[in-house]
Parts: structure tokens; C-alpha cells; sequence
């Protein structure tokens, strides 16, 4: 590099004389303060700022600004008021135009006014680069618990209601009295149970219970469950766990929690367990194993073998929640990658089978079912679609294509008139269907309206079919709920044959078929159904120290498993207890549920700051 001669510098470069030299530096410290000063005048989505500023030195994240507000309203609530009031507010107070919100239009005044009523208007609150608890409420379309906690006007239903939040209440008190901090409650010889799917994790129904404890209004319950979270739940255990089963009971748990009440530690703990899960990853293909040693960052997965569709597929949700919140992609960049590849990779008859190898991402075996081991993937795609504000298109054609194949391979039609989705075994039908693939009435509903025209209603019909049809399962038992698996042959129709299929074990499927139903079409039967469903609950499963699964449903001698399943208090009664409640709890508009009934809010670029970590990755 050549420097020019300037006056006053020596032959020998930068030789400047004393003074010269002070009045240089004092020219060149005040450059310097002017330019990073100004950094803090930019505004908040410049890369710069990103860059130069810290997360502690932005302007405060407004997390707990409202939310914090709320929960402590609830701490503070008479017990005859038990209810959260969630992100409503006394009417009248001063209400802002809003301008900018929507992209859906406002479904009523009253909603309008308790989003906007004692806060700032949307454009008045700073955009911050990372995600704002505040500005995402106000971005809700609806409040999240409903104008009265989605309390139905008709006594009848209100009833059934409060008998659903009674079961809630009792399988929690008799958790809470012998299995405290465990994973399940055995209910029979009232002690706890850890198992081994969490390695090493506890407290497996605290965290499902979280959200149906809010949103029923048990908040002493909830409270409980909270002071756990906060001093007990130690994410630094050691052991396997499965990768899909913390997924989407932990971080779907967590994450719902986070959303519902606003209060940091579900937050801080999820980024906390989410980070753990990355290793599962380090594979040749990025497709991740099922287990995980949770905790060792080296050796992140364990267990040869191949992966299996629904666990490795029922990520998506979660990972780009888990984006946003740490305002870092690298969880979007995961779950895009096993998109990518599931997308590219050869499909039989345009179906996913329920393995691949994440060494070769090749499909292991031509093994097809919607029920166990492939069910949530399906779940997962319309889901993604529905959760991006209908953004991600790859998602949508994927799911759309997966259900056309579906259609054409495996559903089936019974002499007796009954739908069902038989499975497939290269090319074989298995005229079987899993308790499990029964939740496919409710994600071909909630898909419906976003087919193309023609299809619309012939999908909400199929919907409509497929939940007849588990229904039935259920209604051909003696004790009124349906087995494990059903079939289709040998003479029999949507009853288990094999003495091995014919248990309960307390499973949301058909019952969440039943809400999301309920919800589209308003069709009494299916609260019918529900209620059918819940007097079965109390007569089979109920003991004395809690909810048992039993043993054959065919029989109403009752044998008891012993174990009330986390997903019993997550899923089978959260679904009931929105199944008898009005639409506005938790409205469709603004949630979606994870495959353990964790409802997570859809993203709109309105409520995250600059492009949106999880949205402007993938779809861009
Ligand atoms: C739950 O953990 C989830 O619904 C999962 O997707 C499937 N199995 C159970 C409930 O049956």
C-alpha cells in the first residue's frame, strides 16, 4: 500500500507531531462515540444493530410486561373466581384504532376492544428483534380463553363441562398425592412411575398437565404445577430418552405454558431443553435417531437402527416455535432439512413409509400406516401449513399429495358401510386400524377448507366418515370404549380380533376426532359422542387413586393396567373439556395443537419481530 506524502508526516509513515497526534485521537474517539451512540437511534430490526448491540442491550423484551401482569392477577384471584382471565380486560377503557393487524378480519367489537383495552396500539409498541410476549397478544385475533373462559350457555352442556374439569381435578390430586414429581401416577398401587422414555427427565405429567390445568381455571393446581417447574424440573439428566416423546410433551408442554401465561421460566426452560435436543441431529443425513443421550453434547444419539416417520416427522411444530423464541433458526434449519429430504426422496405410489435410515436417508421398508409410526407426520404437515398463517406452501403440497395417496391406497370402504385406512405392507392392505389413526378424522377436518374447491366438502365428508367409524369401535365394546386396533376381516368390522389388541390405555384419538368435528360442524352428536365417551371413562377406568387404562375392552369385569398416562390429562381431557365448551377457547383462528394437545399460536410476521425466525427461513 502506497501512503501519499502529507504535510507534517515524517518520511517514515504516520509521523505526527504531538499536538497533531491529540487532536487526531481526540477527532477520532469522537467519530466513534457519535457512530455507536447512533446505533441505539436505529431501529430495531437493522442487521447492524443485531450485530454491535447484545440481547441484553436492546430494549427490554416486553415478556411478563402484560403476562406477568396476568399471573400475578391469578395468584391474587378469590378461589371463587378461579378462572385466568387470560388477555381479556374490563371493557370501556380507552381503545386505540388499530390499523395494521389483520389479515383475517376481526371477528367482533368485543374482541376488538378487549385486545386493544389498557395497552398501547399495535404500531405504538417498539419492534424488537426478538419476540415481544406483549405485542404477540395483541396480535391474537381472538383472546385466547374466550370471552368467559369458553363457558357454553346451555346448563346441559355446562354440566358436562364441570364433570369433565371434576376428572381433571381428581387424576391431578391423586398425582399430585402419590406420584409427585414422577412421570405417571399408577393408580392401583398408588405410587409413581418414571419409565424410561424421558432419560431421565421427571415430572412427565406436571408438564402435560400445565395448559388444561389453566385453561379449566384450576389455578391452585396450576400454581402447584408452576412452583414444580420453577425449583424441581432439572433438565441436566444424563440417560436415552426419546427424542419425539420429550418433543412433544416437554417442549410442546413447555412452550403452550410459555404462550398461555406469559411467565418466563416456561420459556427459559424450554430454550434450556431444546438446545439438548440438537445432537440428535448429528447424523450423515441430518434425519435424527429416536434416542437421545440428553446428556452428552459429543455422542448425541444413541441406538442403531432406522428412524421412524412420525417421530422423526413430528418435530416441525415445536422446532420453529423454538426458533422464534430464541430468535436463532437453527431449529427451523433442523426440521427444513428432514422437509427437504422426505420432499426430493423417491415415495411407492406417492406414500411415506414408516422407515428410513438416517445413514443412507433411504426408506428401510415399504411399511405405510396413519396410524402408529407414521401418524403425526401426516398430522404435522397440515399443521405447519395451518401455523405459518398459510404461509408455507411446501408444507400445504406435501400434506394435500400425502392425502391423495392416502386415499387412493388405503382407504377403505367395509361391507358394512364403515370408512376406515387399512395399512400397507408393500403393496398389501392390512385391513387394520390403530386407536391411534383414528385422530385422522380431525386433521382431514381441520385440512378441509383449504383443499382445492371441489374437494372441500368431500373431505370434510371423509373426515366425518373416518370419526363414524371410530366411533363405532367404540360403541361395538361392552364397556363402551374402543381397542387398541380394530379390523375389517375375518367376519368382524371395526372390533379387535387378537386378544393382544383389545386394550384402552386411555387414549385421545377418537375424542379428539370428536372436538375438532364438533367444532366444524356443529353436529350434536359428536358432544353426544363425547359424553358417551366420558360416562365409559367413569365407570371403566375410574379406581379409587386416580384414571386406569384397562385390559380388554370387550369385558366389563375390569382389569386394570395401573398406569394413568400423562397424555390422559394432556390430551383425552383437554379434548373433552373443549368438546363442551364454546368455540372461543382456544379458537382455531389463532392455535394449533401439537400431537399431545399443546396448543401453540400461529405465527404471523405481525406479532414477530423482523422476518420471523421460523417463518422467513423456510419459505422464503
Ligand atoms: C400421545 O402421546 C400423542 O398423541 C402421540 O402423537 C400418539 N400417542 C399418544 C396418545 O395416544
Amino acid at each position: 500500500m502506497v501512503f501519499r506524502k502529507l504535510p507534517g508526516v515524517s518520511a517514515s509513515g504516520m509521523g505526527l507531531r504531538l499536538s497533531q497526534k491529540f487532536v487526531f485521537l481526540l477527532f477520532l474517539s469522537g467519530l466513534v462515540t457519535l457512530c455507536f451512540g447512533a446505533l441505539f437511534f436505529l431501529p430495531d430490526s437493522v442487521r447492524l444493530k443485531r450485530i454491535f448491540l447484545s440481547k441484553t442491550e436492546t430494549p427490554p423484551v416486553t415478556v411478563g410486561s402484560g403476562s406477568e401482569n396476568d399471573a400475578r392477577e391469578h395468584l391474587k384471584r378469590p378461589k371463587d373466581q378461579e378462572h385466568p382471565r387470560g388477555m381479556t380486560s374490563a371493557k370501556g377503557e380507552t381503545s386505540t384504532k388499530l390499523k395494521s393487524l389483520s389479515r383475517k378480519p376481526v371477528v367482533s367489537r368485543e374482541a376488538t376492544e378487549e385486545r386493544l383495552a389498557g395497552g398501547k396500539a399495535l404500531e405504538d409498541l417498539t419492534d424488537t428483534d426478538t419476540f415481544s410476549y406483549a405485542k404477540f397478544k395483541r396480535c391474537l385475533l381472538k383472546p385466547p380463553l374466550g370471552r368467559d373462559y369458553g363457558k357454553p350457555s346451555d346448563p346441559n352442556t355446562n354440566e358436562r363441562r364441570e364433570k369433565v374439569k371434576e376428572m381433571m381435578k381428581f387424576a391431578w390430586d391423586n398425582y399430585k398425592l402419590y406420584a409427585w414429581g414422577k412421570n405417571e401416577l399408577r393408580p392401583l398401587t398408588r405410587n409413581g412411575h418414571l419409565g424410561n422414555m424421558f432419560g431421565g427427565l421427571k415430572g412427565a405429567s406436571i408438564i402435560d398437565s400445565l395448559d388444561t390445568l389453566y385453561i379449566m381455571g384450576l389455578m391452585d393446581e396450576y400454581n402447584d404445577a408452576k412452583e414444580w417447574v420453577q425449583t424441581s424440573l432439572d433438565l441436566n439428566s444424563n440417560g436415552e430418552a426419546s427424542l419425539f416423546e420429550v418433543n412433544i410433551r416437554y417442549v410442546g408442554g413447555l412452550l403452550s405454558a410459555y404462550y398461555l401465561t406469559g411467565e418466563e421460566v416456561f420459556k427459559s426452560k424450554v430454550l434450556e431443553l431444546g438446545e439438548k435436543l440438537l445432537p440428535a441431529f448429528n447424523t450423515p443425513t441430518g434425519i435424527p435417531r429416536g434416542v437421545i443421550n440428553l446428556g452428552s453434547w459429543s455422542w448425541g444419539w444413541a441406538s442403531a437402527g432406522s428412524s421412524i416417520l412420525a417421530e422423526f416427522g413430528t418435530l416441525h411444530l415445536e422446532f420453529v416455535h423454538l426458533s422464534e423464541l430464541s430468535a436463532n433458526p437453527i431449529y427451523t434449519e433442523k426440521v427444513m432439512n428432514i422437509r427437504k429430504l422426505l420432499n426430493k426422496i423417491e415415495k411407492p405410489h406417492g406414500l411415506y413409509p414408516n422407515f428410513l435410515s438416517p445413514v443412507s436417508g433411504n426408506w428401510v421398508q415399504h411399511h405405510v400406516s396413519i396410524g402408529g409410526l407414521g401418524d403425526s407426520f401426516y398430522e404435522y404437515l397440515i399443521k405447519s401449513f395451518l401455523m405459518s398463517d398459510k404461509t408455507d406452501g411446501d408444507a400445504k403440497k406435501m400434506y394435500y399429495s400425502a392425502l391423495e395417496a392416502i386415499e387412493a391406497n388405503l382407504v377403505q370402504k367395509s361391507p358394512g358401510g364403515l370408512t376406515y385406512m387399512a395399512e400397507w405392507r408393500g403393496g398389501i392392505l392390512d385391513h387394520k386400524m390403530g386407536h391411534l389413526a383414528c385422530f385422522s378424522g380431525g386433521m382431514i377436518g381441520i385440512g378441509a377448507d383449504d383443499g382445492v374447491p371441489e374437494k372441500r366438502q368431500h373431505y370434510l365428508d371423509l373426515a366425518a366418515e373416518i370419526t363414524h367409524t371410530c366411533h363405532e369401535s367404540y360403541t361395538r365394546s361392552a364397556t363402551k370404549l374402543g381397542p387398541e386396533a380394530f379390523r375389517f376381516d375375518g367376519g368382524g368390522e371395526a372390533t379387535a380380533t387378537r386378544l393382544s389388541d383389545r386394550y384402552y390405555i386411555l387414549r385421545p384419538e377418537v375424542i379428539e376426532s370428536y372436538m375438532y368435528m364438533w367444532r366444524l360442524t356443529h353436529d350434536p352428536k359428536y358432544r353426544e359422542w363425547g359424553w358417551e365417551a366420558v360416562e365409559a371413562l367413569e365407570q371403566h377406568c375410574r379406581v379409587e387413586a386416580g384414571f386406569s387404562g384397562i385390559r380388554d375392552v370387550y369385558t366389563t369385569t375390569a382389569s386394570h393396567d395401573n398406569m394413568q398416562q400423562s397424555f390422559f390429562l394432556s390430551e383425552t381431557l383437554k379434548y373433552l373439556y373443549l368438546l363442551f365448551s364454546d368455540d372461543d377457547l382456544l379458537p382455531l383462528e389463532d392455535w394449533v395443537f401439537n400431537t399431545e394437545a399443546h396448543p401453540l399460536p400461529i405465527i404471523r410476521k405481525s406479532f414477530f419481530s423482523g422476518a420471523g425466525y421460523g417463518l422467513s427461513i423456510p419459505f422464503q
